[in-house]
């Protein structure tokens, strides 16, 4: 299906929801990927509101716990209608909260006010060379800030366009690449299917070459993707980097000469360090204009998050190379997984299969994979007869399908040390073909 509003319909289209939305504080919406999400988005936050954009594929587990953790005041959903709910305290200053996981308990809110969202866009328009001119064409969930954020309200508050092709398909992406300024956003998962496409019908390669600037982020893209899409495309997919927490952040230029394999440099504003300078390497700690005003509700968290001068803790390890550029080398924490782009934690998956009745042990980790960069592993000790496609059902319904395991693997007693911690190295270790 998909949709392509430019700034001017885009306005107007907000409007109506700006009147129907005025004196509302929190406003939740199921952001399925349709034009009157992005006019009820842009109405909202006109009106002052706080918005909660839901995942439209969430389970019922997971949008139960998001409306009872933001308590909005509304919710829109189904083209834009409007439900009353009980509500909290009348929300906060406007912006957004997202959702998004940690790597135990179900997903927090990140608040991010209307301020931090807008100074960050324009630390991205000046790297990029963003006009009014330019066009994003991607398939993101509007559920998250690249979709919604970068995809979205990013083009259309330059005064540009922005083309959502509705589900994610190649050819509807080289299709929606205007011979004009077009940006192309995707996770890395849909840069190595563009690149299988692109190698299974060579002529869609040079609608991606006619486009500005083709961009990935959310996860890292392998070296050996890289060299594939530069193989056939003869020009570069840059990266960027970014979290819900710290929005974006360090991103590569356009026109860049840097050799690939690298997020690029901060963008202008971002103080950022690593753990150990003096070697270049550890954990990234930012500090910018725009970073979340804390995960709603949960001072201690978020205090947790932050060093004691101030800088916010990432989770990700990365190197700083000669020239400047950073490389992510992986998470600190291996329960905070990425698996298509979207962060899971393996303890709220963990904590899904504990509900089933015939688990009574698991321990969920991750192995590497082509398509998503993470496949989610479940090592499950069964009390009763299960199958697998039970159990990822069970979580595909509650949570989200993109959190559900891709193998399940049963085991008689999971490995723990002497304290009776699960030892999930040890998992990664026992892999086999076939479970156990
Ligand atoms: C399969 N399906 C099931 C089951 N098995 N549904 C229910 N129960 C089951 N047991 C269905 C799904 O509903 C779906 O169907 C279909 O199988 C395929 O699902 P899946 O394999 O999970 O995904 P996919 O369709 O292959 O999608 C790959 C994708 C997607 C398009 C790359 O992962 C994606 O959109 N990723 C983007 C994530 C993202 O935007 N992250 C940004 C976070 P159907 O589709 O028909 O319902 S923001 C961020 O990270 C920051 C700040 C940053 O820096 O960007
Ligand atoms: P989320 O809050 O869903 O946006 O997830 C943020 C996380 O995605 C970061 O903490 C990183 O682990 C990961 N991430 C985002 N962009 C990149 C990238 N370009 N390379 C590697 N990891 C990334």
């Amino acid at each position: 299906m998909g949709f392509l509003l430019d700034a001017e319909g885009a306005r107007a289209a907000a409007a109506p929801f700006a009147v129907r939305l005025a004196g509302i504080g929190r406003v939740a919406i199921v952001a399925e990927p349709a034009p009157w999400v992005v006019a009820a988005v842009l109405g909202a936050l006109d009106a002052g509101c706080q918005v909660v954009p839901i995942n439209p594929a969430s389970g019922e587990a997971e949008r139960a716990h998001v409306l009872l953790d933001a308590r909005p005041d509304v919710l829109l959903a189904d083209g834009g209608q409007m439900e009353e709910l009980d509500g909290g305290d009348g929300g906060g200053a406007a912006g957004m909260i997202v959702y998004t996981s940690g790597t135990t308990g179900p997903p927090k809110g990140v608040v991010l006010p209307l301020d931090a969202l807008r100074a960050n866009l324009v630390a991205v328009y000046d790297v990029w060379a963003w006009t009014e001119r330019d066009r994003v064409v991607h398939a993101l969930p509007l559920s998250h800030v690249h979709g919604l954020l970068l995809g979205t309200l990013g083009p259309l508050w330059r005064g540009g366009s922005s083309h959502h092709v509705g589900r994610f398909d190649p050819a509807a992406i080289a299709a929606g690449i205007a011979d004009t300024d077009t940006l192309v956003f995707g996770v890395p998962t849909m840069w190595s299917r563009i690149a299988a496409a692109i190698e299974g019908d060579p002529a869609l390669a040079s609608r991606f070459a006619a486009a500005r600037l083709l961009v990935s982020g959310s996860a890292g893209l392998p070296l050996s993707q890289h060299e594939r899409l530069t193989r056939l495309l003869g020009r570069r997919v840059i990266e960027r980097y970014g979290m819900s927490e710290t929005l974006f952040t360090v991103g590569e230029r356009a026109g860049t000469d840097d050799p690939p394999g690298s997020v690029g440099r901060p963008l202008p504003d971002v103080e950022l360090r690593l753990a150990d300078e003096e070697q270049g390497l550890g954990e990234i700690e930012v500090r910018a204009p725009w970073l979340f005003h804390g995960y709603l509700g949960q001072p201690a968290a978020t205090a947790a998050s932050y060093t004691a001068d101030g800088f916010f803790r990432t989770g990700d390890i990365a190197r700083r190379r000669p020239d400047g550029c950073l490389q992510i080398l992986g998470r600190a924490d291996g329960d905070l997984i990425k698996t298509g782009g979207y962060r899971v934690g393996a303890g709220e998956i963990e904590s899904c299969l504990l509900d089933h009745p015939a688990v009574a042990e698991v321990a969920v980790t991750t192995e590497p994979d082509d398509d998503l960069g993470e496949r989610i592993v479940a090592w499950v000790v069964a009390r009763e007869p299960v199958t697998a496609a039970e159990l990822t059902t069970h979580v595909a319904s509650l949570l989200a399908p993109h959190k559900r395991p891709r193998d399940v693997r049963f085991l008689d007693a999971l490995p723990r040390n002497e304290l009776g911690k699960v030892l999930k190295r040890a998992l990664r270790v026992v892999d086999s073909p076939e479970p156990a």
